[in-house]
């Protein structure tokens, strides 16, 4: 098109189909904000009261009974739904009550976060509609620092069921000194708050414990929300009733890493030449690993809680019969880990698959022997220096070298003063053996509530680097090959005029039967194929190879491709799936019955999730007895216990059984299952995680 022909931008831009395609809101947005989520049954009562149970019991920390008292005793309750005709006055009255309330997220954005605040909106203002709801911006330095917004029809409309934590934004502060209770406490009577909700994650609803035990005699009510794609948040009681099946977002996030690592199958299946090594969010916790696995069918997928309990039973039984104990069998090493890996990789080589998909959580150091070791030892020292200094380790040593002398001195002095050191010299020597970006990884500094930065630390590089390396090893031992399919070999093999059954005794391990066949670990570069051939007298020494026998070997050598992916962000941001959607609305009025009933400290819930819709139910659930010590900053803290993946549950079990399957290290297709994009609306969608269908059949089967 000649300049002079263009039409002036103005008129370009103003032309209906250019501002339709180039604006903000499209027809899937449109819908999202439009739809409502269906109630549970008791919200759609005019009133709710609370019905408190003994059916459930918690082992109560000695800690949390002497610095929670005020709301030790709480007990798991029931939201109830109650009628016009069969409510007092007296309940009437305290369910309509005017009431300001304050909302705020805490923590990394989980999809779902925007309909908690919706439902809590229109409870509030169903139930009275001079109801306030003001949400703090940016998280807790919202509540610290009282910058709040009223939040209005409008503004709760226009995130309705979407992803983020857009609206009000989010942030990691923990409220946990003196100073920072009474800015909050100040906060809440400027704002003239009845209640304060936090959505957050299990530090956040630690938090929100602390802040109910504070804030109880000022007459404000805090109540936590279950926030975190990490999934770490389960609620069982000691006898192992379910109480909250999953926090919130989880779904979201890991149908979203779900369907991009499906199409990652689809990818490494049609070109065959890349591993696709995905490392997916959620800390300590494989959760997310777990459930993407059972998504997608990922050729492998490690599970850290799987791999603590692993035992090496060669090295046990060895040990055994000199009548000793290896203690070292227990638990795997980095070295071990990585072996697993290669293995799965070898053996799909081996017929001709010499790609798939890895999924690593994050978090899989953490159950790593010495890795375990380094980071307690770290913990340790960092805890042990800001108290004796009264400073912080970080600021003091801000680059890795700073931080590696004073290690260095650390371990010098154990060593010169023999005295018992956390660190000493073999701490040192190990840890100078690993790579620089790891070192400064398990250097980085905790995060406001004491938890490992997992998400800063290239863990797939670490167990990546070990892979190739011994890979390299196999290759050159000639253990490392392709697979040649029969077919393909012969047709090869004919086409340049040869005999296939003269040649293939000679070229391969095994050749008889064989669908797949493997050069033998004798034949590693042409050179080695030309004198195994001519020792089988199959050509003439020092005469070419003929063209098809090395085509054939090309063919057998492994190169080893990887593409990295980093699955965490983008989930978060996810928009939530249906059964988010509707699991958050209903939080949202969950915590408002909470907040009109007069409960605090406790954490709203709703039972049933892994259930058909009809069976949920709303619940409180008294945040105090989930609580235990545990170390934080190298400190004994009293903080909700986070869920871990448990290996006798069915849904590791049934990825147990499957593994095999899923490598597909046998000829024939993979089995990968494409669970598809996060889709609104249509029939695409399952209901709930498949990690809850399958633990819901326990004692079933
Ligand atoms: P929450 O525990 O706050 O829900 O955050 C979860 C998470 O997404 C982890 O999976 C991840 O390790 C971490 O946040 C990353 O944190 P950051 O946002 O600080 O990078």
């Amino acid at each position: 098109m000649t300049e002079s022909a263009a039409p002036p931008i103005e008129e370009l831009l103003g032309h209906p189909v250019v501002a339709e395609v180039t604006a903000n809101v499209n027809a899937e947005l449109v819908e999202r904000r439009s739809y409502r989520p269906p109630v549970c049954k008791v919200f759609d009562s005019p009133y709710t009261v609370l019905e408190e149970t003994d059916e459930y019991h918690f082992e109560i920390d000695a800690e949390a009974r002497r610095q929670l008292p005020k709301i030790i005793d709480n007990r798991v309750q029931k939201v109830v739904g109650l009628g016009e005709t069969d409510c007092s006055d007296s309940i009437k009255e305290r369910c309509t009550r005017r009431r300001s309330i304050g909302i705020v997220f805490s923590g990394g954005p989980a999809p779902g976060g925007h309909n908690v605040i919706a439902g809590l909106y229109d409870a509030a203002k169903k139930a009275n509609p001079e109801n306030r709801i003001f949400g703090f911006i940016l998280g807790p330095d919202g509540i610290i620092e009282n910058d709040a917004v009223e939040l209005t029809q409008e503004r709760v409309d226009q995130f309705r069921n979407l992803g983020g934590f857009t609206m009000i934004k989010t942030g990691r502060t923990k409220i946990d000194t003196p100073k920072k209770m009474e800015l909050s406490r100040q906060t809440c009577k400027e704002l003239g708050l009845d209640a304060l909700v936090i959505v957050g994650g299990d530090d956040s609803n630690t938090n929100a414990a602390f802040l109910a035990q504070e804030l109880y005699d000022d007459g404000v009510q805090v109540i936590g929300v279950p926030k975190t794609i990490d999934g770490d948040i389960q609620v069982r009681d000691d006898s192992g009733k379910v109480l909250c099946a999953m926090s919130f977002g989880f779904h979201s996030a890991a149908r979203a890493f779900a369907a991009d690592i499906s199409n990652l199958s689809n990818d490494c299946s049609s070109d065959v030449k890349y591993w696709h090594i995905c490392k997916v969010m959620g800390r300590v916790a494989s959760h997310l690993a777990l459930e993407v696995a059972l998504q997608t069918h990922a050729n492998m997928t490690m599970i850290g809680e799987d791999m603590a309990n692993y035992v090496d039973k060669r090295r046990l039984e060895a040990a055994r019969s000199d009548g000793t104990t290896d203690y070292t069998a227990y638990g795997m090493t980095l070295r071990h880990m990585s072996r697993v890996i290669c293995d799965g990789i070898l053996r799909r080589a081996a017929v001709g698959k010499n790609y798939g998909v890895l999924v690593l959580p994050e978090g899989v150091l953490e159950f790593i022997n010495e890795i375990q070791v380094f980071i307690i030892k770290l913990n340790t020292i960092i805890a042990d220096y800001n108290k004796t200094h009264d400073t912080d380790f970080h600021s003091d040593f801000l680059l890795l070298e700073d931080k590696l002398e004073y290690l260095r001195r650390l371990a010098r002095r154990s060593r010169e003063e023999e005295f018992l050191s956390v660190w000493n010299t073999r701490d040192d020597d190990l840890f100078n053996d690993i790579p620089d970006f790891f070192q400064e990884g398990l250097l980085t500094e905790r995060d406001a509530h004491g938890n490992f930065q997992f998400s800063q630390v290239e863990t797939e590089k670490v167990v990546m680097g070990l892979v190739k390396d011994y890979l390299d090893q196999l290759k050159e031992r000639g253990q490392y090959k392709v697979g040649i399919s029969r077919e393909y070999y012969e047709k090869t093999m004919k086409k340049g005029g040869l005999d296939p059954d003269r040649f293939g005794p000679a070229l391969f391990q095994k050749f008889e039967g064989e669908e797949y066949l493997l050069v033998k670990e004798s034949i590693f570069s042409l050179k080695t194929l030309s004198q195994e051939m001519a020792k089988e007298g199959l050509i003439e020494e020092k005469k070419p190879l003929p063209e098809p026998l090395e085509k054939i070997f090309k063919k057998s050598v492994p190169n080893f491709k990887t593409q990295i992916h980093f699955y965490g962000y983008d989930g978060r941001g996810s928009d939530p799936t249906r059964f988010d959607c509707i699991y958050t609305y209903n939080l949202g009025h969950t915590a408002f019955s909470l907040v009109a009933n007069k409960a605090t400290g406790q954490m709203a819930a709703v039972k049933n999730l892994e259930h058909d819709f009809e069976t949920w139910t709303p619940i409180g659930i008294p945040i105090s007895g989930l609580m235990r010590l545990e170390e934080r900053k190298g400190r004994l803290a009293l903080v909700i216990e986070k869920s871990v993946v448990d290996t006798n549950s069915t849904s590791f079990r049934v990825l147990e059984a499957l593994r095999e399957k899923w490598l597909a290290a046998a000829p024939g297709d993979d089995h990968y299952r494409r669970p598809g994009p996060i889709r609104f609306s249509g029939k695409s969608e399952e209901e709930r995680p498949i990690t809850l269908v399958l633990n819901a059949l326990e004692g079933q089967v």
